[in-house]
């Protein structure tokens, strides 16, 4: 198939999917909601472009659906699930298996998989939400109709494939067991693959997608998210650190077997090291005091600096755990723990964070497998100032980090999979910047800046503060159609959470304590609430629009809808109003607000 004919196609779909009533102009940068470029294997020479089928989304608002097998005795999620997703896709039993299910305090979720020839598809997926009534809430898709499927049986050994994995991409595979999936390619042919990890010794970890019949890469998941950022010149300004000796700051109601198992920053829920993961750094006493006093004259790799950053990133991931868990990132909904207790989801996956990693300089990243396997936080120095500066001692970097693994094991049940194409990508920038906006607010929602530790200036490393002010950050939905690298999306979803949680402040006040507690209706509690419920809701690879009705249904869900109006004016005040389409702004309010 000749590439222009190629190029045809996968714009049809990306228009089929992105509009529906109006028609809008094509904006090249529509792909976005569908695919993405990487560069990847020797010399990063070799550009592979990966298609992610577009996912249709429907909410149900307060009312929900009423589903036949809603009002059976012993509701069964998972049953009731299958079969709202036969009815409403006209598809028999045999196209559908349950990858994964979790019920949080307000919605029941599945995340489905399309099958065929009792083979399941890594990229067409559908999820549903019932709400506690047992009505249908939400519901994503995106099964297809492909014109041609291949072959069950392989005709390319997975020896073979493995070795063209390693090839192709210049790294090993490492131990986690191979699958036989189909992939389904933006010219709408399934192709049979063999799904193999493939790592190698700077960080580099995908799953490849192996044509099982043709013996060539197809397709990549890439597990790991960074950082990256802009350069701008280093001003002297010195950043008051600010450091606090905390007694205890573990909640023994998310993590029953505290923070630290042994006396070493070493736990359930994460282990924190520099070079070997076999051990932490180990606390000044037995009765586990870590405190390590910085001394920023000194190169962050001394001793007592080196020992203080480990400590720091290890006290935020911890923090992170016990916060995200309250707002409903637990185990059964695939956070990163070792043992589970009992509550439902794989254990054996604390994060992994290494301190002052020597792969990278001025960066650090995360990387997300699915749910079982260890997330992995690698932080870095920066360079650009003498001494040299310690991501982890930037509450706001690791905080990022920690936040990738959180949306990456939220979309669609825990694969690791749905935050692929380049829009859900920039989203998940988005998150993650919001995420240390959160934490960092301490009332009325004031500008927030970024990174400015590191790279010791005031301005941070994105190119605007979030604000209110659409002079300070003028970014909006449009914005979008000039945009193509994740973060600078990320920074377009970032900025319009940013105006959402100020409305919801506006709208509802503040709560000091919504940290450990998480009950009442302050803004930045309901805030927090919406993120994490939304994640678990929304298209797989969602798109600033399907993601905005997430929100809002999050709210139907454990609101009732009550903050449907201040939502959707926040939403639209950055072009992404009711009739928003094709990264066109719109400030449209839906009836009743
Ligand atoms: C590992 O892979 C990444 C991404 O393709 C590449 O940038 C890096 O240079 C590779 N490292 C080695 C040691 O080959
Ligand atoms: C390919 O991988 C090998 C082994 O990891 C590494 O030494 C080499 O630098 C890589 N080549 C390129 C061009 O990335
Ligand atoms: C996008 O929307 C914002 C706010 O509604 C508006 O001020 C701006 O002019 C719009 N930009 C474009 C390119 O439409
Ligand atoms: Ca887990
Ligand atoms: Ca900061
Ligand atoms: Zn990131």
């Amino acid at each position: 198939m000749s590439s222009s004919h190629e190029l045809l196609k996968t714009v049809l779909v990306a228009m089929a999917c992105a509009s529906t009533t109006i028609a809008a102009p094509f904006v090249p940068t529509l792909k976005h909601e569908t695919h993405r470029v990487r560069l990847v294997g020797r010399d990063s020479a070799l550009k592979l472009e990966t298609f992610h089928p577009p996912s249709m989304f429907e909410t149900f608002g307060t009312e929900g659906l009423d589903h036949p097998l809603a009002k059976r005795e012993g509701f069964d999620l998972e049953n009731a699930a299958a079969a709202f997703v036969q009815t409403k896709l006209g598809v028999g039993s045999d196209a559908v298996e349950i990858h994964s299910s979790f019920v949080s305090d307000v919605s029941q979720n599945a995340f489905v998989k399309q099958k065929s020839n009792g083979i399941t598809f890594s990229n067409a997926v559908a999820n549903v939400a019932f709400n506690i009534e047992g009505k249908v809430a939400s519901f994503s898709s995106s099964f297809v109709k492909p014109d041609s499927i291949a072959d069950t049986i392989p005709t390319v050994s997975l020896e073979d494939a493995i070795k063209t994995a390693e090839e192709t991409l210049n790294g090993s595979a490492n131990n986690h067991p191979a699958t036989l999936e189909y992939l389904v390619l933006g010219d709408n042919t399934a192709i049979l693959t063999h799904v193999i990890q493939v790592e190698n010794d700077s960080g580099m970890w995908v799953e490849a997608f192996v044509d099982a019949h043709e013996n060539k890469v197809v397709s990549i998941t890439d597990f790991v998210t960074s950082l990256t950022y802009r350069v701008l010149p280093i001003q002297k300004e010195i950043v008051t650190q600010g450091f606090e000796t905390l007694v205890n700051p573990e909640n023994a109601a998310t993590s029953p077997s505290g923070w630290v198992t042994t006396t070493t920053t070493a736990g359930n829920n994460a282990i924190a090291f520099k070079s070997s993961q076999t051990t932490g750094v180990a606390s000044q006493s037995s009765s586990g005091s870590f405190v390590f006093t910085q001394d920023p004259a000194q190169a962050p790799t001394v001793s007592a600096n080196l020992n203080a950053a480990i400590v720091n990133a290890f006290y935020v991931v911890n923090s992170i755990h016990d916060i995200s868990y309250l707002y409903g990132f637990t185990e059964s909904a695939f956070n990163f723990q070792n043992n589970n207790f009992g509550k439902g989801g794989a254990g054996n996956d604390r994060v992994t964070i290494s301190v002052q990693d020597s792969a990278g300089i001025d960066n650090a990243d995360f990387a997300t497998p699915a749910d079982g396997t260890s997330g992995r936080m690698r932080m870095f120095l920066w360079d650009l100032t003498n001494p040299q500066r310690d991501g982890s001692l930037e509450n706001d970097i690791v905080s990022h980090e920690n936040t990738h693994g959180i949306t990456n094991r939220m979309t669609g049940g825990g694969t690791g999979r749905c935050l692929q194409t380049t829009e859900a990508g920039g989203m998940g920038e988005g998150w993650s910047d919001t995420m240390a906006d959160w934490l960092e607010q301490t009332s009325t929602i004031g500008d927030y800046v970024l990174g400015q530790y590191v790279i010791n200036n005031p301005a941070g490393i994105r190119t605007h503060p979030y604000s209110r002010s659409a002079t300070t950050n003028p970014l909006n939905y449009a914005s979008l159609k000039t945009l193509t690298e994740v973060h600078a999306i990320g920074e377009v979803w970032a900025n319009t959470l940013h105006n959402v949680l100020a409305a919801l402040v506006d709208a509802n006040g503040w709560s000091d304590t919504a940290k450990t507690d998480v009950s009442g209706t302050a803004g930045n509690v309901v805030f927090m609430h919406l993120f994490i419920d939304a994640l678990a809701i929304q298209p797989c690879n969602p798109t600033f629009l399907t993601a905005r009705d997430a929100i809002i249904q999050a709210d139907a869900n454990r609101y009732a809808g009550a903050n449907r109006c201040t939502l959707w004016r926040a939403f639209a005040s950055k072009g992404l109003g009711f009739n928003a389409v094709s990264h066109n702004n719109d400030s449209t309010l839906p009836s009743g607000c």
